[in-house]
């Protein structure tokens, strides 16, 4: 790269509290540091509090961090609004969880356009502009109005639903013309690349060519891409050692008592399909009684959009589901589900990872899931069996695993029992091949392949301004 790598993003590497910054740990943050600060760049996002004046700004760690001041009434409308209430829940297919509001929706675009001004403003044009999840699709084309060659690139995180879906959104057209701004648009998965394709075409009437990857819209070109995001392995690799080492998760093996254990680890989302996969757990215990005693499942939740009613009423179907469960079968030693509420280190999730037979990654539908590449890296040389929807992008990459729809009740508690029941050699078989794929997909390769595709093209873009005659159009 010959500029700074701008980075913007709904959360970034530091969380606000008082008059403290505290730092943000995720896979983002993971993913993005290490360039923004190679390239000593800047990292534009919200700090995760109300109010501010944007006075949190300055050297982060080798690179500057500028933080975008938002108001109770722009938190409100923009993230746990339209983002959260409108484009999630959206995405993942769940269109009666919507709440098209035309309030949001402007609070939404301003707070876009805000987001752009300070990117903007950062930015010169040899800089490239990297832009993150459904928070901010309008970023690229506000920025690109202002500084028409800017290098801009943009990464949908969560899935980019059919074309009948999408279209269901009354502002559907301007979240696609606002991507296009962009020169690059990465998705995790083909089937979000070819999605995004039909939506440009059936509702803006662009020109696209999903299989070559572009869309050309009012004469400039924009990539799409499919390049599902990877995991920190040594990170994981280091955690897993060390959890083998000290022998927690036999411990916590010895402690529950069981012979096997299924594990997942979710936010509290409602795309994560927790309440089905309680379901398949409850008819397994219910149809097949030899399981009672000899299996638990620990279901790890972390906290997220609390102020979201959805969410809310989640916890307590989540809460309610367990308790019953546990009361129906517990024989006083033995309990069936262990549920535990809150976030964990990641030192903490390896251990649960390495103690754990089956990992239930079910999610009804998930842009990709990180969690099922950890688990797969966490197991290193031990047998483990992963159960993955469908409907998760990771599935895409993932052949190996047990594949299941999380809507059938009866497939998921046959992929349950043949995860359980799976012989040793098969599983390790299994294991070998999938951590194969996700160590060398991992998030270095994942962030260097989506730059490699920028500098195709331009390759490809100077080539085609030279032969081209003048007056041509350009190609972005
Ligand atoms: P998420 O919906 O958050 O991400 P996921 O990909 O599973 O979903 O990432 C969750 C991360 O949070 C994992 O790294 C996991 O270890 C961690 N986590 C989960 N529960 C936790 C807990 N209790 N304590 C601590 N950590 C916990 C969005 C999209 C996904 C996409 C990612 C990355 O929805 O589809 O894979 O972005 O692009």
């Amino acid at each position: 790269m010959s500029g700074k790598l701008v980075v913007v993003s709904n959360r970034g590497p530091y969380v606000i509290r008082g008059r403290n910054k505290e730092r943000a740990v995720g896979g983002l943050v993971t993913a993005m540091e290490p360039v923004v600060r190679a390239t000593r760049g800047t990292w534009v996002a919200w700090g995760g509090r109300e109010g501010g004046t944007g006075e949190f700004s300055g050297d982060g760690a080798g690179y500057s961090w500028r933080e975008v001041p938002l108001s109770r009434e722009e938190i409100h409308g923009y993230y746990y609004g339209f983002a959260n209430r409108v484009l999630w829940p959206l995405c993942h297919c769940l269109v009666d969880k919507c709440d098209f509001s035309g309030a949001q929706w402007r609070v939404f675009v301003e707070v876009n356009r805000k987001f752009a001004r300070i990117a903007a403003a950062e930015s010169v044009e040899a800089d490239l502009v990297w832009v993150h999840d459904y928070h901010l699709p309008l970023v690229p084309a506000v920025i690109r109005r202002q500084l028409k060659n800017q290098k801009i690139a943009f990464f949908w995180h969560i899935p980019f639903p059919p074309r009948d879906v999408f279209a269901i959104l009354p502002w559907a057209r301007e979240i696609i013309v606002g991507l296009l701004g962009s020169h690059l648009i990465g998705f995790h998965a083909p089937e979000y690349v070819e999605n995004f394709c039909q939506c440009a075409r059936d509702l803006l009437g662009a020109r696209v060519d999903p299989v070559q990857g572009w869309v050309e819209y009012q004469g400039r070109r924009t990539r799409v891409r499919a390049l599902p995001i990877g995991i920190d392995v040594e990170k994981f690799e280091t955690d897993r050692r060390r959890v083998e080492v000290a022998g927690i998760s036999r411990r916590l093996r010895e402690m529950l008592g069981v012979e096997k254990l299924a594990l997942s680890v979710d936010r509290l989302d409602y795309s994560k399909g927790i309440p089905e996969r309680l379901a398949a757990l409850e008819l397994l215990w219910e149809r097949h009684p030899e399981y009672r005693g000899r299996l638990s499942f620990i279901q790890i939740a972390v906290p997220t959009r609390t102020e979201v009613e959805a969410y809310r009423l989640l916890k307590r179907q989540v809460e309610e589901a367990v308790g019953r469960i546990n009361g129906r079968f517990s024989d006083g030693k033995w309990l069936p589900v262990y549920y535990l509420y809150r976030g964990f280190s990641q030192a903490e999730l390896a251990l649960y990872y390495a103690a754990a037979d089956v990992a239930l990654v079910t999610p009804l539908r998930d842009g990709l899931n990180l969690v099922a590449k950890e688990y797969l890296i966490a197991r290193g040389r031990q047998p483990g069996v992963l159960v993955l929807s469908k409907f998760a992008g990771a599935a895409a990459e993932l052949h190996e695993a047990l594949l299941v729809n999380p809507y059938d009740v009866e497939d998921m508690v046959a992929k349950i029992r043949l995860a359980l029941e799976m012989p040793g050699a098969e599983q390790l078989m299994r294991l070998h091949l999938l951590q194969q794929r996700v160590r060398r997909r991992d998030l270095r390769w994942w962030v260097s392949s989506f730059l490699a595709q920028l500098e195709a093209r331009e390759a490809a873009h100077h080539a085609l301004s030279r032969s081209a005659a003048g007056g041509r159009e350009q190609a972005y």
